[in-house]
Parts: structure tokens; sequence; C-alpha cells
């Protein structure tokens, strides 16, 4: 049974007992927030219901289960998204309404569970959402961290940063297991002794923090498919009586809050953190209790140890959780009593490791001293796997120290993470097919050269019903009269819009959705922030984490060049553009909030003058997460993926916004070059410095202040950072501009420039424009996460169905 056979009637018996029974109210006074709750708790029960279901055939079955560790998962909301899959949207709408209340408000009700930072927590839990739509078992594992991502407030263009309290609206879709927990033991001293003629390892004088589960059940469309995401929240052992009865009351709890602090909060994504020793708690924490549940339920179905690679692949999301490996390995030597090679055989047939960013400065490294105080045992088996490692890359492969130090695991007091991952995983995978060649060009050289056979790409993909069939309703329509059903299912199907490019009427119907598609957002923002943005203006949109290298300030020094020209030209035509940005910075990286407050103050500085008002606009969204994105990508034209080619390791957003009929404006980056090859030339706008001009340019020693001296149109943009944008100024951005400018902003920026007239003149031509639009929707079937999930099934899990 892929869609819940259930009518409205069912529905509204089943929502109304959840109401007395669950919340105490009766359905004639429940407030929308109880139907919400009643509504949840229902789908809730569905979901576990088919959960074990899928779960007991797949297991009698003896099919290989996926297990996806990531410290990251972005579900975002799920309500919507349960009820489409599972085929029931149209019966919840009638039952609610029966029952006096509106489906579509309940919505609102729900918080984002923002558990992750941006683009690889998501992707996390897109292919979570694909997993399950093709029928194949997985489990997701990560944190329940009681606040999110913080809540952005801009105040006078400032980020401040609050905390995010999902819980209480966020609850009802956890299915807590009490009866799963796990314990975790941190610090303390480990000893190793003989006993006939066997090395005993022991552990005492630990600390103890107990690992409880929540699941979230994620079901897959028209499939009998649920995949499970498994949250961990660390509880404390109470309070120590010994310490309350001699009355030292703030020590009798503290052991409890410190040990509880470890599921508290997800780390804001900052790739300079010094290493915080509660970020590696919390990595561990993951990583055991995840690596236990793992193994025991694969002995509880009744395997042996020596089949576990067989019936289990561990994916790691970059290297947060490699603790894994170690972990997996401590479980087996000490625990299984297996041999050191026979461990080492199943690991390296276990894990796979994707790795999402070429930039060396965001390798995860550790303090050794940290681990070994921190993790004795698993310091003990790094150290040994370091020495192995080591010694066959010497007698084995005859490389030269120095070559063996850039791979090595352990090096200066410090431990590599993306080392230990590559040399213990099967697989090794970059997100784009550019991303996945610079690997084995920089950061894995040394791995490469020794074992290439390991390297391989899968370029990333994004769940297209939700970011098509459930956010742009509209546009879904218009598809399904061109090509009919199935492209759901099959997103691959999509192509076959691509004729109706010649459809002048199809053409014109494109165009009428999306103008109410920004109509809606322009109405959303009015009521909910009283921003006035003119949807007759070209929506021009930039979303994503804010940082240097992806170059929001480029953007924004092309807008000052542009408010500068129409203060000279007043007279001159100009298509009215509405540029949006969406971004939460790092909270102790000061160049991107001094980034976003000179963003805010562009916008103020244009809203002030009647020269250029009307004509520019520059708005910033507040508190960017992914339910405003499903508002904006459906409301999007221009999607801007403008980073410096050679670090934008794929990008996801690039993919959103094309599926939903945005044309990219970008460098050759990340899957923007896949993106192009998709669509052809013609329908994409390509600008900048490619990878390997950039890498030149750096070898011959790269000037920016010769840009800034040679061409006046920079020069007066970035003087007028200086002298002020609203009454304030931005030095430290003009400064870093004019000396540094690591990112080649001023490199690309003439490029970028005439890329955005081409834009202008381009969108004049209507038909021109909206032919274009279509051949992206109908080029967008390979970034399905259903053919990224496929492809990782087949290639690197060993999976097939
Ligand atoms: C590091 C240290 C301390 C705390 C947090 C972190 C941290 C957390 C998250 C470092 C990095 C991240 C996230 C990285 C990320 O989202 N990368 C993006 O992954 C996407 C999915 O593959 C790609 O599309 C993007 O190109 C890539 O930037």
């Amino acid at each position: 049974m892929n869609r819940q056979d259930l009518s409205s009637r069912d529905l509204v018996r089943m929502i109304t007992k959840k109401l007395m029974g669950d919340i105490g109210v009766g359905p004639a006074k429940a407030h929308e927030d109880q139907f919400y709750r009643a509504a949840a708790l229902v789908i809730k029960e569905l979901l576990a219901e088919k959960q074990r279901k899928f779960e007991s055939v797949t297991l009698a079955a003896g099919e290989k289960q996926l297990h996806y560790l990531s410290m990251e998962f972005l579900p975002g909301r799920s309500m919507k998204n349960a009820l489409y899959n599972l085929g029931l949207t149209t019966q919840m709408e009638e039952a609610l309404h029966e029952l006096g209340v509106e489906l579509d408000r309940l919505y609102g009700f729900e918080p984002d569970a923002g558990l992750g930072n941006g683009g690889l927590g998501r992707l996390a839990a897109c292919y979570m959402d694909a997993m399950a739509s093709l029928g194949l078992p997985a489990n997701g594992y990560s944190i329940l961290y009681e606040y999110g991502i913080f809540r952005q407030k801009l105040v006078e263009g400032r980020q401040t940063e609050l905390p995010d309290v999902w819980l209480p609206g966020g609850e009802v879709w956890l299915s807590p297991r009490p009866d799963q927990t796990v314990e975790i033991r941190f610090g303390g001293v480990e000893e190793e002794s003989w006993h006939d003629g066997r090395l005993i390892t022991s552990h005492r004088d630990y600390t103890r923090v107990m690992a409880v589960p929540y699941d979230l059940y994620m079901p897959g469309y028209d499939s009998p498919g649920v995949s499970r995401l498994r949250l961990w929240s660390a509880k404390g052992l109470g309070v120590d009586m010994a310490l309350f009865n001699r009355g030292d009351y703030a020590g009798a709890f503290s052991q409890n809050a410190i040990a509880e602090a470890v599921s508290k909060v997800l780390y804001p994504d900052d790739s300079h953190l010094e290493g915080r020793i509660l970020r590696l708690r919390q990595q561990y924490f993951l990583c055991a209790a995840s690596i236990s549940d793992i193994l025991r339920r694969h002995l509880d179905a009744g395997e042996s140890l020596e089949s576990f690679p067989q019936k289990n692949a561990i994916h790691i999301n970059d290297t947060h959780p490699v603790l894994a490996i170690p972990e997996l390995m401590r479980i087996l030597l000490d625990d299984c009593g297996l041999s050191w090679e026979r461990v080492w055989d199943i690991v390296t047939k276990t894990f796979a490791y994707t790795n999402h960013t070429v930039m060396r400065e965001a390798l995860e490294s550790w303090d050794e001293g940290l681990l070994q105080t921190l993790l004795p045992r698993i310091h003990r088996i790094v150290k040994e796997i370091d020495n192995r490692f080591c010694r066959r890359l010497r007698e084995d492969f005859h490389l030269s120290e120095a070559e063996i130090s850039s791979m090595a695991i352990l090096n200066g007091g410090r431990v590599y993470m993306a080392n230990l991952a590559v040399a213990a995983s099967h697989s090794v995978n970059g997100v784009s097919k550019l991303h996945s060649r610079l690997i084995t060009e920089t950061i894995f050289t040394d791995y490469f050269r020794v074992a290439p056979e390991k390297f391989t790409n899968v370029t990333n993909g994004i769940a297209s019903r939700r970011w098509l069939c459930q956010a742009n309703p509209g546009l879904t329509a218009l598809i399904t009269d061109c090509i009919g059903d199935g492209f759901q299912k099959d997103f691959s199907r999509i192509c076959a819009l691509a004729p109706f490019g010649q459809n002048q009427a199809v053409l014109v119907r494109l165009e009428e959705v999306k103008l109410d598609n920004k109509r809606r957002f322009s109405n959303y923002m009015a009521e909910r922030h009283g921003f006035l943005i003119d949807p007759a203006s070209v929506f021009d949109v930039q979303v994503k984490r804010l940082h240097e290298y992806k170059r929001q300030h480029l953007n924004a020094l092309h807008i000052l060049s542009s408010y500068l020209w129409l203060r000279e030209n007043p007279g001159a035509e100009f298509l009215p553009r509405t540029y949006i940005f969406g971004a939460k910075a790092a909270p102790g990286y000061v160049m991107a909030k001094e980034i976003i407050r000179m963003i805010y103050h562009i916008g103020r500085m244009i809203d002030a003058d009647p020269a250029v008002r009307g004509r520019l606009k520059v708005v910033y969204l507040e508190d960017y997460n992914v339910t405003l994105s499903e508002l904006l990508m459906p409301a999007s034209e221009i999607s801007e993926q403008i980073s410096l080619a050679g670090t934008e390791a794929s990008g996801t957003g690039n993919m959103k916004l094309m599926l939903n009929g945005a044309i990219t404006l970008g460098t050759r980056d990340g899957a923007n070059l896949e993106i192009g090859e998709a669509v052809g030339d013609e329908n994409i706008l390509n600008f900048g410095m490619t990878a390997d001009e950039v890498e030149s340019l750096r070898a011959r020693g790269y000037d920016p202040g010769l840009f800034y001296s040679e061409n006046p149109v920079i020069k007066a943009s970035i003087d007028l950072m200086e002298s002020g944008i609203a009454g304030e100024n931005f030095v430290s951005i003009a400064h870093n501009l004019r000396e540094t400018d690591p990112y080649m902003v001023l490199a690309d920026f003439d490029s970028y420039s005439r890329a955005q007239q081409f834009s202008t003149r381009l969108y004049g031509d209507r038909a021109r424009w909206n032919a274009m639009s279509l051949a992206n929707i109908a080029s967008s079937g390979i970034f399905c996460a259903d053919r990224a999930v496929a492809d990782y099934a087949r290639r690197i899990w060993g999976m097939t169905r």
C-alpha cells in the first residue's frame, strides 16, 4: 500500500479522538493550534505504523540498510510533505474543512526543524526523502538539539542571534524510544593488562551521559518506504545524592547540567572556530550512540559480525561524524574480541565519506591532547590506525616523509579528521564534478595517487517534489497540463516539457504563474514585515549562508555601481529590479556580519533617494530558513550563484531556483557547471574566471589595488563604502577589497557587470526569457535527489532495488 487508503471521514474520527484524548478539548472548542497538534499526532501515528511495516519487510528480506550519520539535518516543516507523500492532502483538507478549519492555516503553526546550518544539513534531509521514495531502507542519525540554528534578527542592519526554541511546536513529530537508550562514556582512565595471553583493556572513572533516541519519520512519495531519522538527546544521571546530602546543591546538580549540555545547541557553521571541547563531545555522543544502535539492530536481526558490511553501509556526512570509525573498531576489538585485521577489514568495507569543501582552512583538526583526555581509548585506536597506516605508506608504497606527513592522521600534536575519513573509507566523493576533481588535485592529492579507485563523484540533488510540487502548485499544474502526471514519481521525465518552449500559449502561462508567485511573496513580505516590493520588478535573488567566498559583496558592489549610474543618468530607461538577499552569518564572523550591515544600508540609502527609488530596491530577508525559501524559490527570476570559481563545492539552492524557472547568473563553479551542461550555454548567464584561471592568476600574483585604481566604476563604488552609505561607512570592507581581496571580487567585477546588463536585455524580450525559463525547468531532472541517491546506492552503498 503506497498511498494511504483513508477517507476524510476516517480522518475526522481520528483527529477528534486525538483532540479529546491527548489534548483534552472537543472539536467545537479547539483552537487552530490544537487542531495542528491533533492532525500532526494522527499523521505521526500513520507514519510510525508504516515505518514498522517497511522495516520488518526489509529486514525479513535481508536487505542492506543505509545509516547516514550527520551532525546536521535540516528537514524544515513536516506536515505538508508528509501529507503530500502519503497522498492524503485532499482527504485532510476535507476532514479539517468539515471540522471548521483550513489545512493551509494549520501549516503555519509548525516551526522549522532547523537542526542544521545550510546546504549540508538540507542535503541530508533531501536524501532521506529520496531513500524512502526509492523504497530503500535508510536510517538517519543526528542530535536532537534543543536549540537549532539561531533566529536572526537585524537591528539597524546588525545581525543579532536569538535562540531557536522549536520543540514546543516541533516535538509532536517525534516518537521517543527510551527503551533504546545508550550509555556514553567520556574521560576517565584507560588501562591495558594481559590475562591468559590476551590483552584486556579496561576503562574506569569515566563520566556517563545517556543518549535517548527520538524518531522522526519521513515517508517516501507513492512508496512503501519510510526513512527513520533518529535524533539523540543527552540525559544526565540526575542529582548526585552524596553531594546533595552534604548540602552541596550546586555540585549535586552540575554534573547533570554538564551532561545535558551535549545536546543543547547546534554549533553555527564556523569553519574557523577553534576546536571547542563541547563540539568534540557532541561528535562522539552522536557517533557512539549511533554505532551502538546500528550494531544492536544488526545482531538483533540474527546476523553475525562477519556479515556486518554486507548488511550495513555507514555514510559520514563530511568529517563531523568520523569518530564513528574508531568507535566501531573499539566495540569490535574490546567488546567482541575480534583481531585488528578483521576489524579493519569490516570497517573499511562499511564506511563511505562525502567531502563538502575544498578549502583547507575548513578541514577539521583537533588537538591530540584534547582527544586523549576526553576519549582515551578512542585516542589509542586512532594512534594505532595512524601507526599502521604510515608504516604501510612507507614500506609498501615507498612514499617520501613529506608525502606521508601530508596523509598522516596524527601530525604535530593534531588529529586530522579528513585523513582518518579517507584512510578508513572505501569511498570518498565530492559533490559536483568540478569539486570531485579538485579534491583529488589539492587536499587529497597524495591519497589519490595511492588509492585512485576510492575517489568518485556524486553530484548533489534536491527533493524536487518538495521544491516544485509542494512549493509551487501553479507551476506544477502547468507542467501537468503539458506532460501529464508521472514526472513526480520519475523526475527524469520532466524533460518532456522541453518541446513546449516553442508553444507561445504555454510561455505566456509560465509568465503568469511567475507573476502570481511574485505577488504571493510580495503580499507575504508586506503583511509580515511591512516591505513594499513591486511584483512587476525583476526578482534577483541571492540566498545562501553569508561567506566571503560566496561573494555577496560582489553583488553589493555592483548594486552600488548601478546606484551611482542612476544618479548620474536620472532620465535613462531602467528596468526596475529588486535584489533580494537572505543569509545568516556565523556569529563570530566579523567580516560577514559587516557585509550584512552594508547590504541593509544600501537598501536604506536607495529607499531614501527619490531619484533611484522605484527602479532599484534591495531587500534583506531576516531569518532566512527552509520555510521562507519554499515561498521565495517560486517567485525568483534571477539566481545569483557568484562564488569565486573553485570555492563552492556544489550549491543546491542553484538547483532549487533552476527547478522553479529562475535563470542562473553565475560563475563556472560547483554544480553551476553541470547546470550549464544540462541547459546549454544559451540558457545560462556565465561570467568570470574559471577555476583554472583563478589558480593561474593567484600564481602570477593578484593585485586588487590595480583594479581599484584603473577602473573608475570600481573606484567610485568602493569610495562610496568609505564615505558613507545612509550615514554609515564600511571602511573594513573597502580596505579588504582594495588591499587583499582574497576572493577576487574586483577581478570578476567587470565581467559580472556585463552579465547583469545582458540579463536586463534578455529579460526585456519576454518570449525569449520565458523560453529560457522553461528550458531550465525541463533540464532540471538530473538534479533530483532520487537520481543522486540512486547513484550512491548503486555505486557506493552496494544497495540495489
Ligand atoms: C565546523 C566547525 C565547527 C562548527 C561547525 C562547523 C561546520 C558546520 C557545517 C562546518 C561546515 C558546515 C557545513 C558545510 C556546508 O554546508 N557545505 C555545503 O554543502 C553543500 C552540500 O553538499 C554544498 O552544496 C555547498 O557547496 C557546501 O558549501
